[in-house]
């Protein structure tokens, strides 16, 4: 006779384990950086992390300070200026949806695309995901630019100091090289990490 207190393995269970159970169970780290430098700035940033936290399969992990900041590539006086933030995310979608996440949540902005480097109620770019490297133009990997921005270096630093650019080297090193002329610290102002 069998011993009752003996439970029943369930192996059905074990054994039904698939593709899609390892990626959810697997979930990758990005870096998210964020700009705005058209109407609300802090209040924007806030609704983008908000929407980020909301997106099946993305966790906000860490939030940095905001940074005030001068445009980057543009006339000087041409443009406002911006507030840049980086998140820590960790996350179970491919870079695509990632992507495509990141680009619904600048339409929910009202995002108008006119030029090149323009004026931006909200600017979502996937600065990294895990280690991948892509020149895929769609999505560039690491972002083609971050690692000569201080607006994106500065505030990821504040957040994972010890980061590393996949193909570039760490981010203190390639700060310390750009420098942090035209990026301050808004000490006043303060994201919150969603609950
Ligand atoms: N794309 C390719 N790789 C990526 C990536 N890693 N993350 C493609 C996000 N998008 C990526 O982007 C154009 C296309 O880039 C997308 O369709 C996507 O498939 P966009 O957001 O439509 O246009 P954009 O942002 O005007 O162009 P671009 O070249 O991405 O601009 P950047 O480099 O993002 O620069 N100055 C300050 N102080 N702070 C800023 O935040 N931002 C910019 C925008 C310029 N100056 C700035 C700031
Ligand atoms: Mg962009």
């Amino acid at each position: 006779m069998s011993d009752p207190t003996v439970q029943p393995v369930p192996t059905a269970v074990v054994e039904q384990v698939d593709a899609a159970d390892i990626t959810l169970s697997n979930p990758k780290r990005a870096v998210i950086a964020l700009g705005s430098n058209l109407g609300n700035r802090l209040e924007t940033i806030q609704g983008a992390i908000d929407l980020l936290e909301d997106t099946p399969g993305v966790r906000v992990k860490a939030v940095s300070p905001v940074y005030e900041t001068e445009p980057w590539g543009v006339e000087p006086g041409t443009q406002p200026s911006y507030f840049n933030a980086v998140v820590l995310v960790k996350t179970t979608l491919p870079p695509s949806s990632l992507l495509e996440r990141g680009q619904a949540i600048e339409e929910a902005f009202d995002r108008v695309r006119e030029e090149r480097w323009g004026p931006r109620t909200i600017d979502v770019d996937i600065v990294a995901y895990a280690d991948v490297v892509s020149s895929d133009p769609l999505l560039t990997l690491p972002h083609p630019r971050a690692h000569e921005r201080a607006f994106v270096l500065a505030p990821w630093h504040d957040v994972e100091p010890e980061a590393q650019l996949p193909g570039l080297g760490g981010i203190a090193e390639l700060l310390a090289g750009v420098g942090r002329t035209g990026v301050a610290p808004r000490v006043d102002l303060e994201l919150r990490l969603p609950e």
